[in-house]
């Protein structure tokens, strides 16, 4: 690495107009085949294809390049199941008495409930954390700009690089997910951003039959 302040971008790829169109449209018909899915084999992932993909979440826009996120990557059975029986307490008081009958009814088309055994199933866990602050090499605290938003991207990153490199995910957010702290036994200034489930989906997986908005209803173009 050079100790240069400012160096030229020379990445850039300049693409004639009609190869930019051909690449959106690729894009999105890649990128939507993408399902939540909560059926899960247990057929294990390569290691290595995780850690490309987290290098490529670690590529994110965030606050001042403080890079407030920490993966941590779950495949110890043990530790997996202690995470299961954990969520399960959540998602229990959750599912019996937090959840408003609004929002029960909102997660209907779903077929979401407190039982979550691909927590279990699912060979590979990340959990991923967002720093409100960060401890510096010399011991000294960095309070973290934007760590929401930045993991948040960061997060996107990274569902986006394991669904190009033929996995599937779901996004589990037990709420309070403060249990993972203890259970991963990582600092108090972490705090849990989300549960990434990771894998293959199992022979007979379903996903809810549930559409998305169309580009009228999601965007406005002022010219
Ligand atoms: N965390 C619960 C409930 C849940 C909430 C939303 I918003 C979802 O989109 C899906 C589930 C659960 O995981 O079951």
């Amino acid at each position: 690495m050079s100790n240069l302040k400012f160096i030229p971008y020379t990445d850039f790829e300049p693409l004639k107009e009609e190869e930019m169109l051909k690449r959106s449209k690729e894009f999105y018909n890649k990128i939507k085949k993408r399902r939540t899915i909560r059926h899960f084999s247990n057929k294990e992932i390569p290691i290595d294809v995780i850690k490309n993909c987290i290098l490529a979440a670690g590529t994110a826009p965030n606050g001042a390049n403080m890079q407030p996120w920490s993966f941590v990557v779950i495949t110890n059975k043990a530790i997996k199941q202690e995470i299961r029986t954990e969520a399960e307490k959540e998602e229990h008081i959750f599912y019996s008495t937090r959840a408003t009958e609004k929002w029960l009814e909102a997660l209907e088309p779903l077929g979401t409930d407190e039982r979550k055994p691909f927590l279990e199933e699912a060979p590979c866990l990340i959990a991923i954390f967002s720093k409100k602050t960060d401890v510096l090499p010399n011991g000294e605290k960095a309070k973290q700009y934007y760590a929401q938003e930045s993991v948040g991207i960061a997060t996107g990153f990274l569902i986006v690089a394991l669904h190009n490199a033929g996995l599937v995910t779901l996004t589990h957010t037990p709420s309070p997910m403060g249990f993972l702290n203890k259970v991963l036994n990582r600092p108090v200034y972490e705090k849990p951003f989300l549960l990434l489930v990771v894998g293959y989906p199992s022979e007979n997986a379903e996903v809810p039959n549930i559409h998305k908005k169309s580009l009228n209803e999601i965007a406005d173009f002022i010219e």
